[in-house]
């Protein structure tokens, strides 16, 4: 094996890569679009790994080991696989990430599935993730953890022995203590988070969550540092704080703006006409309150028959967790709310709802984007939600308005220029779509102006600098380990 130097390990449940077999019946390792992956994409190409699950129950052989090292080479990370088994597959990703912990984290503890066989499986996959973290990592280098499918990592790293610093991001909302405390295995879950040096979430509301969880089922010490908080509890001690993620705001200007799009932008504008364009863009899921703005569109039409043949709400749909029977089941309920809708609305040559369940290539979503006269993004709890952002991103003519959910992390920073929303008031997100509709043009200028001031501030790399700041200042208080890597490795 190849010796690296030190730099970052990431470890997320997933590569940035989906190992799959191809028609030819060839293995081939498909790159895989999301947050995380394109946040990290603005990391310096040094020499930094990636531990991940493939994606797939595809078995470990030579065959899958080349087609990663291939995908190592154009991605710049070196992709050290975690093969997972059918049984794990089911019991720890299908069951404890999504059944239990994605489900109460967002507030929907009646989705839940507390089947004790998932805690098992958690325990070991995560135990197995830190078995090839333990494989990988240098002494000196950082090892950045992600997200709320790993959170035992840090625990089986330093039973292990390891003094590497250990960092640690929270995706997904953290939730209060009375619905935290559901779960019979909050307490582990909690102890294995103050392993790592430094813990960050997206917003200041999952902080505080965080902080009353800690308080009142491990009793440990807080002190405000700041904007950090460090805890000491047992004979751990670590700094907490909110970074909320960005976008590489640039980019997507950049890529909106370029022919791919602009001739996409072209055909959409053609073909709508003077239909004005609503937007929706979502991972299947419940919590991304799919069924809510459906609603809330029929009420629109309903209270605006002059809307009639004058507007269009696009929902794309990217596919998600479709083993899932939840999601099936969420996929087949969308599809009749949309039918029902265009049934009662549509007229010849307008179709209301145009409904498009399927990934779509980056330059044609962000020809979207630019499009859209209003983005609806409107989930009923989201961590950060990145979809608000690159919309902002992308309206390069700053004739769109954002219509957004007020508990999305999104709104902590978007809530001066969108016009905010409760998802589950039907009603004033229909009055929302009727406002920013109306809104003059001036006023739509005036508000995207802001959204993009912020974007582009809170970008991708301030907040990659603001991590790394954190974890350089915190090692030098107090880590004996050699120091500066972390900086030398994202070019701080
Ligand atoms: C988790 C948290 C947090 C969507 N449709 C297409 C497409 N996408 C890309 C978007 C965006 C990403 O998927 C979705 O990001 P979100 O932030 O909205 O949502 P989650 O997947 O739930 O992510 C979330 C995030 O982690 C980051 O910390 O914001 O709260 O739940 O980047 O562009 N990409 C392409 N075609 C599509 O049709 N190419």
């Amino acid at each position: 094996m190849q010796e690296r130097k030190q730099g970052i390990v990431i470890v997320s449940n997933r590569l940035p890569v989906t190992l799959e077999v191809a028609e030819s019946g060839a293995l081939h390792a498909r790159p895989s679009a999301g947050g995380l992956v394109s946040a990290l994409q603005s990391l310096p190409k040094r020499d930094n790994a990636w531990i991940g699950w493939t994606g797939s129950s595809i078995e470990p052989s030579a065959e899958a080991r080349a087609a990663l090292g291939a995908a190592s080479l154009s991605s710049g990370f070196r992709m050290c696989p975690v093969f997972l088994s059918k049984e794990e597959i089911s019991k720890f990703y299908l069951g404890f990430a999504n059944e239990i912990v994605w489900p109460l984290f967002h507030d929907l503890q009646s989705r839940c599935n507390f089947d004790p066989s998932y805690w098992r499986a958690y325990q070991e996959v995560n135990a197995g993730f830190a078995t090839q973290v333990l494989k990988m990592a240098n002494t000196g280098d950082l090892v950045w953890i992600h997200d709320y499918q790993l959170m035992l990592v840090a625990t089986h790293l330093r039973n292990a022995g390891m003094r590497n610093r250990l960092a640690y991001f929270h995706h997904i909302p953290f939730p209060s203590p009375d619905i935290f405390e559901k779960l019979p295995w909050g307490k582990q879950l909690l102890q294995g988070l103050l392993h790592h040096e430094v813990i960050g979430f997206q917003t200041d509301r999952d902080l505080q969550n965080f902080l009353s969880c800690y308080r009142k089922l491990l009793r440990g010490e807080v002190t405000a540092k700041g904007r950090l908080v460090e805890l000491r509890c047992g004979g751990l001690h670590s700094v907490a704080s909110a970074f909320p993620i960005g976008i590489d705001a640039d980019a997507f200007e950049t890529v909106a703006g370029g022919g791919a799009a602009g001739k996409r932008l072209a055909e959409i504008r053609e073909t709508l006409g003077d239909c004005a364009l609503i937007l929706g863009v979502d991972r299947l899921d419940y919590t991304k309150g799919i069924i809510e703005r459906l609603r809330a569109f029929e009420i629109f039409l309903e209270q605006h028959p002059g809307s009639h043949r004058k507007v269009t709400l696009v929902q794309v749909i990217v596919p998600s967790r479709s083993d899932v029977p939840k999601y099936q089941e969420l996929k087949g309920e969308v599809e009749r709310l949309v039918a029902s809708i265009n049934g009662r609305f549509t007229d010849l040559g307008w179709t209301p709802v145009q409904f498009m369940y399927r990934g779509l290539p980056h330059a044609e979503l962000l020809a979207y984007y630019r499009a859209a006269d209003v983005a609806l993004v409107t989930p009923l709890k989201d961590g950060m939600n990145l979809v608000a952002k690159e919309f902002c991103a992308c309206q390069l003519d700053r004739k769109g308005v954002l219509v957004l959910s007020k508990f999305a992390g999104a709104a902590q920073q978007l809530k001066a220029g969108a016009l905010l929303v409760n998802p589950n008031d039907w009603q004033s997100v229909a009055d929302s779509i009727a406002q920013a509709l109306a809104m003059d043009a001036r006023e739509k200028e005036r508000r995207m102006k802001v959204l993009q001031r912020s974007v582009h501030k809170n970008n991708v790399s301030q907040w990659l600098d603001h991590i790394s700041a954190t974890v350089e200042m915190y090692s030098r208080t107090r880590a004996p380990e050699p120091r500066g890597e972390l900086a030398a490795a994202v070019g701080f």
